[in-house]
């Protein structure tokens, strides 16, 4: 375990501490813990999620999955750049949610645990850059209200070069 997973988890657990909700706690855990290990991903066929570009940024396949009110999730996606330049992804912010953060999955022997990326992340000139299970997410930390499974979420992209990328994530227990 490790201190953004303890971090995270310390929050999700401080700010249900102030009701009845235990259940809801081990809940929130629970999800934290699948959102960083890939575990409950199954494919979903559907429609192809939305493409946004803004400048020489193109993100497309955004999807979450979903979190019960106060619990957390983790955001994917894939960002191209067809630019000459390098960018890079500063941060990224999902309405109702009380953290939100750059994280990579990483493997420690035959552990995985999860890293944070605080200086963001590099979309390279003429190639892209993939948030996937078992990768680098979008961890999402006390949804509130929950995120359903099937609803929508903007999630709002800062980039370095190209600036504010909304992009409509398809919320779905895996793809
Ligand atoms: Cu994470």
């Amino acid at each position: 375990m490790n201190d953004d997973y303890r971090r995270s988890t310390w929050i999700a657990t401080r700010r249900l501490r102030t009701r009845p909700l235990a259940l809801a706690a081990l809940m929130a855990a629970a999800l934290l813990v699948a959102a960083c290990d890939g575990t409950v991903a199954e494919p979903v066929t559907g429609e192809p999620a939305a493409a946004v570009t803004v400048d020489d940024i193109t993100v497309r396949d955004a999807w979450l999955r979903p979190a019960a009110e106060g619990g957390s999730t983790a955001a994917y996606f894939v960002a191209a750049n067809r630019g000459g330049a390098d960018d890079r992804l500063l941060r990224v912010a999902i309405d109702g949610a009380a953290v939100v953060e750059i994280h990579e999955t990483v493997l420690d022997g035959d552990i995985a645990r999860m890293e944070a990326r605080p200086d963001g992340i590099v979309v390279p000139a003429g190639g892209e850059t993939a948030f996937a299970p078992m990768g680098l997410h979008v961890m999402v930390v006390d949804v509130r209200p929950a995120i359903e499974d099937g609803a929508t979420v903007d999630l709002v992209l800062e980039f370095e070069r190209a600036g504010s990328v909304v992009v409509p994530a398809e919320v779905t227990l895996g793809r």
